[in-house]
């Protein structure tokens, strides 16, 4: 990238900037926004953010299994009382992107921000949660060694983080601080974790009956 073309947005993040701008000033009803917003540094963080089909579950499922609907565009909201949208927004890549993001959360209806980052530079989490502050921000380390990166925020500059790859319980979190606000949220929770102790009984008394070998032949 040449001097003369550093710091000026492409015609593509422009576009995308001026979009959630327009968003932000239509002020539409909280009904019809998404509640949580999710943005990761790369799509290569895509499995590790929302999962994957061979990999581990993500926040993408946690949210559907809790009912959310993926918000594809601002202007149709899905028929789901509760939704989610998803961006990828590279704090290095597209600080301007970053900013403007963060910046319009609030007047797009967002109530809470997932944000993942991968390398030893994951600083979107941290710089997101700076930048949308008071909205609170849940950071995602996309592996082990972003860890430090994220969790790393000086006094007076929450950030919320789950372990490294845990996007799943990151889903689980913003909904948590939803659900201070609205019944039905708590209610799913409650029903999602009574099912996780229903699956833990059922695996349980069906190892003792059938013995490990007898398991193990079951699983495969
Ligand atoms: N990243 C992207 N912009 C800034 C950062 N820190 C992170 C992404 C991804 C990693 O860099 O979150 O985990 C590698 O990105 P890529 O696009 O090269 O695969």
């Amino acid at each position: 990238m040449s001097d003369e073309t550093n710091g000026v947005a492409t015609p593509e993040l422009t576009s995308l900037m001026e979009s959630l701008e327009a968003e932000a000033a239509q002020d539409r009803p909280a009904e019809e926004t998404p509640e949580i917003g999710i943005v990761m540094g790369s799509d290569s963080d895509l499995d590790v953010m929302m999962g994957s089909e061979t990999g581990r579950p993500g926040a993408y499922d946690a949210l559907t299994t809790l009912d959310f609907a993926e918000q594809t565009d601002h202007e149709s909201p899905p028929d789901e009382r509760f939704t989610f949208e998803t961006y990828v927004v590279s704090a290095h890549r597209t600080p301007e992107l970053m900013y403007t993001y963060a910046e319009t959360a609030a007047d797009r209806g967002i109530d809470v921000i997932i944000a993942g980052a991968g390398g030893k530079s994951a600083d979107l989490p941290n710089m997101v949660a700076s930048i949308a502050y008071p909205i609170p921000v849940i950071g995602v380390p996309v592996q082990e060694k972003s860890l430090q990166s994220v969790i790393g925020m000086p006094q007076g500059a929450p950030l919320v983080a789950v372990d490294a790859g845990k996007s799943f319980n990151a889903a689980l979190s913003a909904v948590q601080m939803l659900s201070l606000e609205h019944d039905e949220l708590r209610e799913r929770l409650v029903e999602y974790h009574e099912n996780l102790k229903d699956d833990v009984a059922v695996a349980s008394k069906r190892l003792h009956s059938l013995g490990t070998p007898g398991f193990k032949a079951q699983r495969e």
